[in-house]
């Protein structure tokens, strides 16, 4: 959670593969998304914002034009390649494609690379939905910048290249969210990002409120296939509507101009309108401080994505209720929700500070997943995205 046991164990490993100590050193954060599920890759509205957990690199300039990398959360596992040799994929470990595609891209992007000795080392939890890889891109991106003084190389870019990475290399067919909070989160703040525009207006967290991010401990299995499924759904939903994206109907023309479009495609379309709607609502609850407003919208973002989006668990559905009631008792106001791709992963509450142990304890009390095992719990402020920091 805090920058000095990863920039430790990072400097260790260091020395360990390359000798002496690193000269400079960034860091990308992971995220969790209030709100606005699967509107990113609609052009909608998304509202994330950063977490304490994060990927962190040391790095030194080379002379040669080689990248070597070290991998201190892999038992330092390397790879190693040629900038001016083609950038293919390994395959496994996954991690050392994540490095490949980002470099990939900036060389694609026309950007002056040059040799550089890294080692990597995260703590955002792998495989929870918290955007470990998108958080590793991002700090690539940050790293390139700072070794080959990319000055034009905007936060923005860095997260489209990032974004880019995944879609063309990994072959994920991800939105922008993950990467854009990122590379640009702000402290105590979540975004409201527009991901058509990519503006992105910060809001900040009413005082005293914390962010409670809950493990299911639900595999996300199919993820990928079921991801890519719901995305050609919403494409094959905006075709139907003659527009270039679920972003431009409203409610209203939703259900006027219905005929002819699969119940199911519908229903699809039906979460995208209605998640945007509520998204931009619960901005403005935010804004307000209004909570119990902030829970009702929360709870219709679970509501929308278990019937028509389809994308929970019943184990995450029962999380869900045991966290909500957990939080509403005595009259307290907050929300909840499932965050992030769905299919298993995390719960996101928002909740006054000194509700926490609280909730924690109905948790621990309430809720098994199917193996058997506990829910994890971490509770995060909004962190600032990538960075430099002294080493
Ligand atoms: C995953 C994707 F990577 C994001 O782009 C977004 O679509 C999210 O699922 C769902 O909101 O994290």
């Amino acid at each position: 959670m805090s920058l000095d046991p990863l920039r430790q164990r990072a400097a260790t490993a260091f020395d360990h593969a390359f000798g002496g100590a690193p000269t400079a050193w960034v860091r990308a954060p992971g995220r969790v998304n209030l709100i606005g599920e699967h509107t990113d890759y609609n052009a909608g509205f998304v509202l994330p914002c950063a977490i304490d957990y994060q990927t962190v690199i040391g790095l030194r300039p080379r002379a040669d034009r080689a990248v070597h990398v070290v991998a201190a959360d892999h038992g330092a596992a390397t790879d190693t390649f040629d900038l001016d040799a083609p950038i293919t994929r390994r395959h496994d470990p996954l991690w050392a494609d994540y490095v490949r595609g980002m470099v990939k891209m900036l060389r694609e992007d026309d950007h002056a690379l040059a040799g550089v000795d890294l080692v990597l080392a995260g703590d955002v939890p792998q495989g929870a939905g918290l955007s470990s890889s998108a958080s590793l891109q991002v700090a690539l991106g940050q790293a390139f910048r700072a070794r080959c003084d990319l000055d034009g190389l905007s936060p923005t870019r860095i997260a489209q290249l990032a974004q880019r990475a995944e879609n063309r290399f990994i072959d994920v067919a991800c939105g922008i969210m993950d990467q854009l909070i990122s590379a640009r989160g702000q402290r105590g703040h979540a975004l409201l990002i527009d991901c058509r525009s990519l503006e992105a207006e910060p809001v900040p967290l009413p005082a005293g409120m914390a962010v409670m991010i809950i493990h299911s401990r639900v595999r996300r299995g199919l993820v990928d296939s079921a991801y890519n499924e719901r995305r050609q759904q919403c494409e094959a939903a905006a075709r139907h509507y003659g527009v270039p994206a679920l972003r431009d109907i409203d409610e209203a023309t939703l259900h006027q101009h219905r005929a002819g479009l699969d119940p199911l495609v519908w229903r699809r379309a039906r979460h995208i309108v209605t998640e945007n709607a509520r998204t931009l609502q619960a901005a403005e609850a935010l804004r307000a401080g209004d909570l119990a407003r902030l829970g009702t919208l929360m709870a219709a973002s679970h509501a929308s994505m278990r019937d028509d989006f389809e994308i929970t668990h019943p184990a995450v559905d029962a999380l869900v209720e045991v966290t909500r009631a957990a939080i509403e008792r005595d009259g307290g106001q907050g929300g909840t929700r499932m965050t992030g791709g769905g299919f298993g992963g995390c719960v996101v509450a928002l909740l006054p500070r000194e509700r926490v142990d609280a909730v924690r304890a109905a948790i621990a009390d309430g809720y098994r997943a199917p193996t058997g095992e506990p829910a994890t719990v971490w509770v995060s402020g909004a962190a600032d995205g990538a960075s430099t920091f002294e080493g």
